[in-house]
C-alpha cells in the first residue's frame, strides 16, 4: 500500500473468504448491511472515528488464490483485524494456518491484532474463548491481541471493535 494513499492509520482487514469482512468494513463505513460479493482485488475506506484518529481500511479478498496477494498489503499496515466465521468450526484450522502465516511477516513483526469472532448473530456460533482457543492465540507473547464477537450484519460490536483498533494502535 502506498504511504501517500490516505492520512489514515492503515488497517488491514483479512481473514478467509466469507467470514464477513466486506459486510464488516460496509458496516462501518455505512452504518448499513451492505450486499458483497466475493472480493476480487480489495475495498478500501476511510473511518473517521474522533478529530484525532482516521482509520484506512483495507479489506483484502481471502479466497485462497487471493492470498498469495497479502503481502503487497503489509507495508505502513499498523494494525491487522483479523475476520473469522464463528460458525465455521470445519475451517478454523485453517484460518489459523492463515493468521499464522500472515504473522510471521517481518513487516507485521510488533503490529497489533484484532481478532473479531464475527457472525454472533447465529445459533452454534463459537465463544470468543473457543475461537481464541482454536486460533492459538495465547502463543502471540510478542504483540497486543484482543478478540471480541461481533456481528457484521447487524452491525453488533462493530464500532467497539474498531474503537478497540484505534487503543491497540495507540499503545503499540
Ligand atoms: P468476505 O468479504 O470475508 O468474503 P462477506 O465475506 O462480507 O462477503 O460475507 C460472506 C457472507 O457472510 C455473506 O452472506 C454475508 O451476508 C454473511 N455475513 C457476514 N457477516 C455476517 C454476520 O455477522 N452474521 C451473519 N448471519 N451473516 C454474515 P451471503 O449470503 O451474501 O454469502
Ligand atoms: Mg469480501
Amino acid at each position: 500500500m502506498g504511504q501517500g494513499s490516505s492520512a489514515g492509520l492503515q488497517v488491514l482487514i483479512m481473514g478467509l473468504d466469507s467470514a464477513g469482512k466486506s459486510t464488516l468494513v460496509g458496516q462501518i463505513l455505512t452504518g448499513q448491511t451492505v450486499n458483497t460479493s466475493p472480493t476480487v482485488g480489495f475495498n478500501v475506506g476511510t473511518l473517521e472515528l474522533n478529530k484525532q484518529s482516521c482509520l484506512t481500511l483495507w479489506d483484502v479478498g481471502g479466497q485462497k488464490s487471493m492470498r498469495q496477494n497479502w503481502q503487497y498489503y503489509l507495508d505502513g499496515c499498523k494494525a491487522l483485524v483479523f475476520v473469522v466465521d464463528s460458525t465455521d468450526v470445519a475451517r478454523i484450522p485453517e484460518a489459523q494456518k492463515a493468521l499464522k502465516s500472515i504473522l510471521s511477516d517481518e513487516r507485521l513483526r510488533g503490529v497489533p491484532l484484532m481478532v473479531l469472532a464475527n457472525k454472533k448473530d447465529l445459533p452454534n456460533s463459537m465463544t470468543i474463548r473457543e475461537v481464541s482457543n482454536k486460533l492459538n492465540l495465547n502463543s502471540y507473547t510478542d504483540r497486543k491481541w484482543e478478540i471480541q464477537a461481533c456481528s457484521a450484519t447487524k452491525g453488533l460490536g462493530v464500532q467497539q471493535a474498531f474503537l478497540t483498533v484505534n487503543k491497540l494502535i495507540k499503545r503499540s
